[in-house]
């Protein structure tokens, strides 16, 4: 018996414990169940109570005021996964009876590195997925926010990272761009379009460089001054590296966006569609019997 899961994943602050909630809100309206992992162990306040919490093993503040390891946030959150990776067996414990009707939502936290170099995830993942033990079909929501379309330089670096999450974990993966209620108004719907996959002739008409333009500031390119911030970010050289970064993203061709607005219902239900198909979620359920007083209502 397989079980089911998706990890949401992403930089700091893009919405993916808001996604979250707003997820267990459509599924439990939907008569669906889900079972809720949080494992950012500095994560406080919660929407709906976790099924399970990495606090219940290691918290960032344990970690933080032990007076011999001093950890600061990022390092500590390092330190925590690395102590969930000797001590697996609590996921285990947890979610080995869970059957094939549960959606088991991981919150992850927003520390870039975890995604990016630091090989905890692909171990996480395996003792996750693997079959004949835990055996959960899973796959990653990497979010990313909306917002970041303005400065290309951003969308091509988080698009980047998004990328070198997919490649590093190797489970099916949707890449999500969040909170789009905050670009709604300011872009049109055609225009957007552009930014759902990333290609080199979005960097053409950056409007970063517009609005030096318009506010007159002379950009010397050839500046080699390191104080001189204008220069360096819209310089050649970094010119160059956006374009190098664009390049790779186009070749690999494996970067897409779906849109996601956490407080608009059918938003999040088109996520869930994406997120059941990858997992194949729906093949394995077995046709529900209506309770009797739903068959009383019907009559
Ligand atoms: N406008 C808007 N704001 C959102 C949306 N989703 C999240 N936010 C806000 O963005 C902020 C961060 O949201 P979280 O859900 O905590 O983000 P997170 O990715 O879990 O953050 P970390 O766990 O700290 O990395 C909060 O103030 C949310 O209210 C959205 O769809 N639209
Ligand atoms: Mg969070």
């Amino acid at each position: 018996m397989s079980k089911y899961g998706v990890m949401v994943m992403g930089p700091a602050g893009v919405g993916k414990s808001t996604f979250c909630a707003s997820l267990i809100t459509h599924l439990q309206l939907n008569r669906r169940s889900a079972f809720y992992v949080n494992l950012d162990p500095a994560a406080e306040h919660f929407e709906h109570e976790p099924d399970v919490d990495i606090k219940e093993l290691i918290s960032l503040e344990d970690v933080m005021e032990d007076d011999e390891m001093r950890w600061g946030p990022n390092g500590g959150l390092i330190y925590c996964f690395e102590f969930l990776m000797q001590n697996l067996d609590f996921l285990a414990e947890k979610l080995d009876s869970l059957t094939e009707e549960y959606l088991i939502i991981f919150d992850m936290p927003g520390q870039i590195e975890l995604y990016t170099h630091i090989p905890v995830l692909p171990t996480l993942i395996k003792f996750l997925t693997q079959p004949g033990a835990l055996d959960i079909r899973l796959c990653a929501a990497y979010l990313l926010e909306a917002t970041f379309v303005v400065d290309r330089a951003k969308y091509f670096a988080g698009s980047l990272s998004a990328m070198s999450a997919m490649i590093m974990l190797e489970v099916p993966h949707l890449n999500i761009l969040s909170k789009m209620d905050l670009v709604k108004d300011q872009m049109r719907k055609k225009d957007f379009k552009r930014f759902l996959v990333p290609d080199t002739t979005l960097l053409e008409d950056d409007p970063a460089d517009t609005v030096r333009k318009r506010m007159g500031v002379e950009v010397d390119v050839h500046s080699s001054d390191p104080a001189d911030k204008d220069a360096l970010m819209s310089g050649a050289t970094f010119k160059r590296l956006n374009a190098a970064v664009a390049n790779l993203l186009e070749n690999f061709s494996m970067v897409n966006y779906l849109k996601l607005d956490s407080t608009d219902e059918e938003s999040v239900q088109a996520i869930l569609s994406y997120i059941d198909d990858c997992i194949q979620y729906h093949e394995a359920q077995e046709p529900k019997e209506l309770a009797e007083e739903e068959f009383e209502e019907e009559e």
